[in-house]
């Protein structure tokens, strides 16, 4: 019997954030957050297990991972071993489909991708409750990659409260993001460092737990009636309390560079004049502007003097996770 299979998942961004756990092992979030999954990026995964022990093989885009993140990976195979009960090694295949040097984070599509894969390569027949539980245990945003379009990752009790659930929204027909590459550089300090420096010394981190938290029910509000002014303004107001809580850890720490701030200042005058368009910013230098599909080409000519066309990607609403037998 074969067991082998493939999946494919598209990455999210975060319109309202998730920043700190409160348990690192389970990967369980301080507070709930609410995704929009891209058409554009994604990652496809094959998954192929042998019936002997021995150590498991990962390749990215044909190249072996380095020693840290196969444990990564490997440490996650053993959550899904441990479901069906067997000690076998696996043959990982992974391909992600960023633009080059895009510099996006690709844990969430590559984790919903690893969950689906393994599962089913395993026989194992998991839900999309399930799925989105055990993807989150790889890497938090993964939870919300199991679905297309919006997704509400709630923040939950336990292992088995702390999952995605998708939204219906009226806005899935019109809104785009443009996302705006910065620097396509490794990150300073990823984000689960970033994340376990703010929850341990950030004064402002209790303020943001409790905010996030409200600001949360509002935006799921806007997001289910179509409200996308409200839906903008929740969103850079989520990014912006969630980069403070991070200036005000020890030592401090900033994602943004000068290019970010430039591209922010061009928002916001293009919105005092009338364009709907809104930042948000993650654990990087690069900003993502939520708009509407007829403001892009206000945005993309505005962003012309600034920025190479290159470095400007569009993206609109994409599916969840897709998986088969192979
Ligand atoms: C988010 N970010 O809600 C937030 C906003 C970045 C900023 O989730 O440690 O790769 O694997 O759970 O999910 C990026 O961090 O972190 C992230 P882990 P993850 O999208």
């Amino acid at each position: 019997m074969a067991h082998h299979a493939r999946a494919k998942a598209h990455t999210n961004i975060a319109l309202s954030k998730y920043w700190g756990k409160r348990d690192n092992e389970l990967i369980l979030p301080m507070n709930g957050s609410l995704s929009l999954t891209l058409d554009a990026f994604h990652t496809t995964t094959e998954v192929r297990f042998i019936e002997e022990r021995g150590s498991d093989t990962v390749l990215l885009n044909e190249q072996p991972l380095d020693d840290s993140a196969t444990a990564k990976v490997s440490r996650f195979l053993d959550r899904v071993r441990a479901l069906k009960g067997v000690d076998w090694r696996a043959e990982v295949h992974s391909h992600n489909q960023v633009p080059t040097g895009a510099g996006l984070a690709s844990s969430s599509s590559a984790f919903a991708a690893l969950a689906g894969a393994a599962s089913r390569a395993l026989g194992l027949e998991l839900d999309e409750r399930a799925l989105s539980i055990l993807a989150r245990k790889g890497s938090g945003s993964a939870s919300r990659s199991i679905f297309g379009g919006f997704a509400l990752w709630q923040a939950g009790e336990d292992d088995l409260s702390s999952y995605a659930y998708p939204l219906q929204s009226p806005l899935y027909d019109d809104i785009a993001m443009l996302v705006v590459v910065i620097n396509a550089a490794h990150k300073p300090v990823t984000s689960r460092e970033g994340m376990r420096r703010t929850v341990d010394t950030s004064p402002y981190y209790s303020a943001w737990v409790k905010d996030a938290e409200q600001r949360l029910g509002e935006m799921k509000h806007a997001v289910t009636h179509g409200d996308f002014t409200r839906m903008g303004e929740l969103a850079e107001m989520s990014a912006m309390r969630m980069h403070a809580s991070m200036l005000a850890a020890e030592p401090p720490f900033c994602y943004w560079e000068s290019g970010s701030l430039q591209v922010m200042q061009i928002v916001r005058e293009l919105r005092a004049q009338g364009c709907q368009c809104y930042f948000t910013m993650d654990a990087g230098p690069n900003v993502k502007i939520i708009t509407r599909n007829s403001e892009l080409a206000v945005l993309k000519r505005a962003l012309a003097a600034t920025v190479d066309e290159q470095a400007l990607l569009t993206a609109r609403p994409g599916p969840g996770l897709l998986v088969e037998n192979c």
